[in-house]
């Protein structure tokens, strides 16, 4: 069987503990590949290496690292097919779907981090008193970077690339569940020329190495994409080391029908929204506020369309859904499901572990829709993270963002009107920190990205994300 290895000072190596993880493909329930079960003593080694290799790392020339993360994605593109196959693999989403969006998105990644730092300025500001200030723009150190398995290299690379990019050296972690498509990165760094440790990735828990990462002295900055809770964590250890943190978390967002919205697009798109990637993605839709005099013909529409959804083999181009990342994954979904039932939920369509025939043990949820339930159940204020989506009505604009904005998350939001006016006023009310209007996921990777309230702290993105990944200073000139 497989052994995948750490990317540790330009090397494929063993874990110190010599222990490995079960990978399982989601899509047939069985054990495919071991993980190098790591710990803090890898950590430490790949955290001495990435602060060797810091130095000279952040005193080459931009256009040389340029040259070396455009290799990489070029690398990246033309083993499309086998990394799309891959991702597939560990995670149970659609081959297609991967080969359309998550491994092109890794490239684009490298790609515009790239040349972006190619046109990073810094400003000044002229005294007229005689002085003259300019801000420096410093990489930071050593970064440490952890990623989530629901889109696993196009996170892991939304990290890396930019902190590589600014000048920094990087310590990552990708998650033990999906670590397959950062293995392999690992060897096409190596064949990018990508000098030893300047990028580490150390497979294994959250709980040892995640943690290791987020306490380690030398690394002084941390990014993170994951669940609420284990952000919650890590805030909590980072806070006393005064380390830079961004958090990607949870969301719990709603899509916002008006009545005059353009029907075909809204129950099109909200489809989508709704189980795109089995609905594992933080950006889904998963609460569906519909306008009253609009609720039964789309709850219609969307129930008929939704019932005919394809799930199944991933490798299966017809296929809508693939697997559960998970079988622990597949069972919170599915009790989230129950919960929602005993909340006084109507299960619409769906509602049940899907059994795919060739496929019998692999972890698949019909596409579910539920409604009758108040906003201030579980169901309705908690991440299910899964192809779960419940329908609300409201009668008036104030009451849309009464249901909206009234829980703990605020990621995103979609909403769906014809009318100019109302969209832009409703998206400067919603909590949330990303906004669709009449359409969803559409990413442009200049944009803020990240959450408010419980979804997390800070913004990647664009210049955001090389703002974060460099550390200003101000030099103040007399003249
Ligand atoms: O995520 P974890 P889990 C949500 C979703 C899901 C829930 C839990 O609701 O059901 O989170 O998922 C690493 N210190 N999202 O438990 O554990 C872990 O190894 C440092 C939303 O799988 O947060 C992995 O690499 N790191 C989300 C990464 O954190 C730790 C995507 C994320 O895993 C750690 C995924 C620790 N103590 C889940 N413990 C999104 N925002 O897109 C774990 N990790």
């Amino acid at each position: 069987m497989q052994k995948l290895s750490n990317y540790i000072n330009g090397n494929l190596s063993a874990p110190q503990s010599n222990s490995y993880i079960d990978n399982y493909n989601p899509s047939t329930g069985k054990v495919y590949s071991l993980i190098p079960d790591s710990d803090a003593a890898d950590v430490n080694i790949a955290t001495a290496a990435a602060t060797a290799a810091f130095p000279a790392w952040s005193a080459t020339p931009a256009a040389k690292r340029s040259e070396i993360l455009l290799k990489i994605a070029q690398l990246i593109t033309e083993n499309l097919d086998n990394l799309a196959i891959a991702e597939s693999t560990d995670n149970g989403k659609p081959v297609w779907l991967a080969k359309r969006v998550d491994i092109p998105r890794a490239a684009s990644n490298f790609h515009f981090y790239a040349t972006a730092i190619l046109h990073h300025a810094s400003e000044s500001h002229r005294m007229e008193e005689g002085f003259i200030n300019y801000t420096l723009r410093q990489p930071v150190g050593v970064a440490g970077c952890i990623s989530p398995w629901n889109l696993p290299l196009y996170l892991f690379s939304w990290k890396i690339a930019p902190a590589l990019a600014a000048g920094n050296t990087v310590v990552s972690k990708p998650s033990e569940i999906t670590p397959m498509t950062a293995y392999l990165l690992s060897e096409l760094c190596i064949k990018a020329g990508l000098p030893p440790g300047v990028l580490n990735i150390v497979h294994g828990y959250g709980h040892k190495v995640g943690a290791a990462i987020t306490s380690h002295p030398d690394i002084p900055l941390i990014s993170f994409t994951g669940g609420t809770k284990t952000g919650a964590e890590i805030a909590r250890t980072a806070a006393p080391m005064f380390k830079k943190l961004s958090l990607e978390l949870g969301g719990k967002n709603p899509n916002i029908i008006f009545a005059d919205c353009d029907f075909e697009e809204a129950i099109k798109t909200t489809l989508n929204s709704s189980f795109s990637n089995q609905g594992e993605i933080c950006l889904c839709g998963s609460r569906i506020l519909i306008e009253k005099p609009l609720y039964e013909k789309f709850r219609d529409e969307l129930v008929k369309r939704t019932a005919k959804m394809k799930v199944g083999n991933p490798t299966d181009d017809s296929v809508k859904l693939g697997a559960i990342v998970s079988e622990q994954h597949m069972q919170k979904v599915l009790s989230y499901i129950e919960l929602a039932q005993q909340e006084g939920g109507k299960i619409l369509c769906g509602g049940k572990r899907k059994i795919v025939e060739g496929f019998e043990d692999g972890y698949y949820i019909e596409p579910t829709v539920i409604e009758g339930l108040p906003q201030n159940c579980r169901t309705n204020m908690e991440e299910i993270f899964g192809p779960v989506v419940t329908l609300q009505s409201f009668e008036t604009e104030e009451e849309a963002l009464q249901l909206a904005n009234a829980i703990e998350f605020g990621l995103a939001g979609t909403i769906w009107t014809e009318n100019v006016s109302k969209a832009h006023r409703v998206a400067a009310q919603l909590k949330s920190g990303i906004i669709w209007i009449n359409c969803w996921l559409v990413r442009d990777l200049r944009t803020p990205f990240g959450g408010m309230k419980s979804s997390g702290v800070g913004r990647e993105g664009g210049w955001e994300a090389l703002r974060f990944f460099t550390e200003p200073k101000n030099v103040c000139v007399k003249y």
